[in-house]
């Protein structure tokens, strides 16, 4: 049956809602969790997630309260993950034995995630149509096979997501790095690199700067890209805090999106029977990609402002750390008030009241996600909203700062562990002088750079821990053809998703034990760490049964398969296994910040990594000083009829993780084959609102100059003119490869130039 049609006529549209959270949430929560893993198990989790001595939410990477973590710690969204990771159903060679490939191609990624857990072993032969199981003796030492045979280590990558613990994560790059590649593309690459290297630039960390009692006590917070509501629900309470100590909250996005609007804060009495807090004060409905116009008319209106006599910018700061200031100055100067109108699509009283806002506080965050990110521009982004705050002095001091908002889990923590493809000479070095072996120097693929080789035939095996690469990745058909190429590609998962079915000639799941159960190895019930998106270290205890006995640890397949692999080595990889305390070890030896890392944990269970902006106002760039930077605007082109379209996530999705089709702050129910667009743009192109169409995405300089994402329903949205939307990973297909960030090679997955034709 065409799965399309079905969507379409289940598609219902209501009202965007006003607010958040509330006792929807609640239910949601429980029916989830009380629905897949049932009310004994479900409650037991509840009941653990997120404690000191339970376990860190496999969900987004929004810290947790030091010291003082409340009773029910968590949100509908992690409630959700925590049930799609504890669900009763498997996948289990029978189910493997009933479907083969081509079926399973023909499913929706929601039907293969709802399917259930991976319970064992799982392996397909090259032409062959079914997955058959294999012993794990048989699947690792397949993997080490292939692995030695290659010609090159750098034939092989090595991809993470960031559900990885740091332990994993750093078992991982040793054995990697022990191997000899630096080919560690990971999910950041496609998420949050764009903040990395742009902060690191600037202020010479590659990460954030404030902790949560900052976030609290700032007296403006600009939110630039992001959909908390959705996607990290627990900032809500977060800003609900700052909002009740004065702050003034301003929300830059295309989209009005409903958690920023007003919160019911569902720990709260008032929360559940009253109306909310209103959190924003301003919305700035942005164009898509109108951000670096709009940063450099805010950083113009400060600038002006202090030239005309008003005591402004924070001049003892720029003097004492900065660099580049009078360039910077005259950049914005020279900058027209008529460009940054036109490109930004904000009136100039709409920016003048956002400057009011950032002049009258002395302390202010800038927090961001996707939405500044995942476009050409998205460096140019990051450098001018840490140059907004550096002209008033908002770094290193308490309440103010830089927040990038993670996206996974650890994916912070296990960048921190190294997992990355272009490391620095101090982790080779200190790697090369605990382990004592030779360091590979060459950087590495990233994840865009992988495909590319992949699709060039230069890479033979493709390992991942965890994730769904293709349907991650943009450009599905180029992606799907390059993984094609590959001798072996491996895929350490807990859930099936389509990465399984879209491999290499051979393939191999190896089924791993998630977040939430426990961990036992030889010398007993194991902890893992992770960090979380304000640098804070905690561990993580699993607390229900295995899904499988068949089930491994991702430390114990990493440890065994480098045994396997790496004959010479004087690692001691199995004891490593037996207990992660040693992992721990080495750890401290080679990670700044980690020292005395296992006394540290046992005794506090969380503990905070050193910061040399927040902690010193130091700052690690190329002048030893905060720089600031000029970009100009450089609008994408977008020709006559055609639309900039965003991809963007539901409330019900993880990820590629599908749990429904709703996404009900926006209204939508029963279909996520929908394309969001203004009341305005739908009679212009001379659609109606209900009209089937066809997407095509349009890409001058490809040699594929035209794709097409088909059977989509327009909704009429409160969204800018020339601005529309559809949801990831629908419309991955439509963004091809070389659409790529400028600097951190991220996927534009937010600036997609597309017209439309009625379906057909
Ligand atoms: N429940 C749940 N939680 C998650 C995830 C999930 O899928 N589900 N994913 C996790 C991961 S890995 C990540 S990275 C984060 C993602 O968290 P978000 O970044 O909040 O996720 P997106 O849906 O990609 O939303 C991007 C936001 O940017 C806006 N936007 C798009 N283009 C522009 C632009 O040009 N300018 C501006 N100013 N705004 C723009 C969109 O309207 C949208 O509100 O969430 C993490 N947490
Ligand atoms: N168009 C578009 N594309 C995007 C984005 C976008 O905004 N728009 N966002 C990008 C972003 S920000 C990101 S981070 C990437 C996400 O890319 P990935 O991180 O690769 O994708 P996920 O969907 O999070 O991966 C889900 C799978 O991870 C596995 N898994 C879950 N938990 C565990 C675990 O504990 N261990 C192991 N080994 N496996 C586990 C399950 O099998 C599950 O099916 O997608 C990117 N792609
Ligand atoms: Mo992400």
């Amino acid at each position: 049956m065409d799965t399309n049609k079905i969507e379409i006529r289940n598609l219902q549209v209501t009202p965007q809602k006003q607010w958040a959270a509330g006792i929807p949430a609640v239910v949601s929560a429980y029916k989830n969790v009380g629905g897949k893993v049932g009310p004994i198990k479900g409650t037991r989790l509840l009941t653990h997630l997120n404690q000191i001595e339970g376990f860190d939410c496999p969900g987004c990477a929004w810290p947790d309260p030091l010291g003082k973590r409340a009773t029910f710690e968590f949100c509908e969204n992690g409630a959700k993950a925590i049930a799609d990771e504890a669900t009763k159903e498997i996948v289990d060679a029978t189910f493997f034995a009933q479907y083969s490939i081509a079926e399973l191609k023909e499913k929706s990624d929601r039907w293969l995630n709802a399917q259930g857990r991976l319970v064992e072993p799982m392996f397909l032969a090259e032409g062959a149509s079914h997955y058959k199981p294999i012993s794990w003796e048989l699947a690792l030492g397949l993997t080490a096979t292939h692995l030695s045979k290659l010609a090159s280590p750098n034939e092989a990558a090595f991809y993470t997501s960031g559900r990885a613990s740091n332990e994993a994560a750093f078992l991982y790059q040793l054995f990697v790095r022990q191997f000899g590649t630096n080919n560690l593309p990971d999910c950041s690459n496609m998420c949050h690199e764009s903040s990395g290297v742009g902060l690191g630039e600037t202020i010479g960390v590659g990460k954030g700067t404030v902790s949560l009692e900052d976030l609290e006590h700032a007296e403006a917070i600009f939110v630039f890209g992001q959909n908390p509501g959705s996607n990290h629900p627990r900032m809500l309470g977060s800003l609900q805090d700052a909002k009740r100590n004065g702050a003034k909250i301003v929300s830059i996005n295309p989209l009005d999106e409903t958690g920023l609007k007003r919160f019911k804060n569902p720990q709260e009495v008032s929360g559940v029977i009253g109306s909310g807090t209103a959190l924003r004060d301003l919305h700035l409905p942005v164009k898509i990609n109108g951000d670096v116009a709009l940063l450099k008319g805010l950083c113009k209106a400060l600038i002006e402002r202090d030239e005309s006599g008003l005591a402004v910018l924070d001049k003892d700061f720029i003097a004492e750390y900065c660099h580049g200031y009078e360039a910077f100055k005259l950049d914005m100067l020279a900058t027209s008030w008529d460009d940054i109108i036109k490109h930004s699509g904000l009136t100039l009283s709409q920016i003048n009241e956002a400057a009011d806002i950032a002049c009258k506080s002395k302390k202010t965050i800038c927090c961001w996600a996707m939405g500044v990110t995942q476009h050409k521009n998205a460096v140019a982004n990051i450098q001018l909203m840490t140059n907004l705050l550096m002209l008033q002095g908002n770094l290193g001091k308490p309440g103010a700062g830089v927040c990038p908002v993670r996206g996974h889990s650890n994916v912070q923590g296990d960048r921190t562990m190294g997992i990355w493809e272009k490391p620095s000479d101090a982790l080779l070095d200190a790697l090369q002088h605990t382990y004592q072996f030779d360091v590979p120097k060459e950087f590495g693929y990233d994840a865009v750079e992988t495909v590319t080789a992949m699709a060039e035939q230069k890479l033979k095996v493709f390992f991942a821990l965890g994730g769904n690469f293709y349907r991650a990745m943009p450009d599905h058909l180029l992606t799907k053809d390059a993984l094609a190429n590959c001798e072996l590609t491996v895929q350490l998962s807990t859930k099936l998703n389509q990465s399984h079915l879209y491999t290499g000639k051979n393939a191999l799941i190896m089924p791993v034990l998630g977040r939430t159960e426990i961990d036992k190895q030889a010398s007993g019930i194991q902890t893992v760490t992770v960090e979380n998106s304000m640098g804070v270290v905690q561990t993580s205890h699993g607390k229900i049964p295995p899904a499988s006995n068949l089930l491994k640890s991702e430390i114990a397949i990493i440890a065994e398969l480098a045994d396997l692999t790496l004959d010479a080595s004087h690692i001691n990889w199995l004891g490593m296994k037996d207990d992660y305390s040693l992992i721990r070890d080495g750890i401290a030896e080679v990670i700044p910040g980690f020292e005395d890392f296992n006394r540290r944990i046992d005794e506090l269970g969380e503990f905070v990594l050193p910061n040399a902006v927040r902690d010193a106002r130091k700052f690690a760039t190329d002048t030893q000083k905060a720089n600031f930077v000029v970009h100009q605007i450089e609008p994408i082109a977008v020709p006559e009829n055609c639309l900039l379209m965003m991809t963007i996530r539901s409330h019900d999705q993880f990820n590629t993780t599908v749990y429904t089709n709703n996404d009900r702050y926006r209204g939508i129910h029963g279909s996520r084959k929908v394309f969001f667009l203004s009341g305005q743009d739908i009679k212009a192109l001379g659609f109606k609102v209900g009209d089937t169409v066809d997407i095509h995405s349009h890409w001058p300089d490809e040699h594929i100059q035209t794709r097409t994402a088909k059977g989509f329903t327009l909704v009429e949205f409160d969204i800018p003119q020339g601005s529309s939307a559809a949801y990831y990973p629908e419309t991955n297909d439509l963004i091809p490869l070389s659409s790529v960030a400028e600097k951190s090679n991220t996927p534009a997955y937010k600036s997609v130039v597309v017209s439309l034709t009625a379906a057909s």
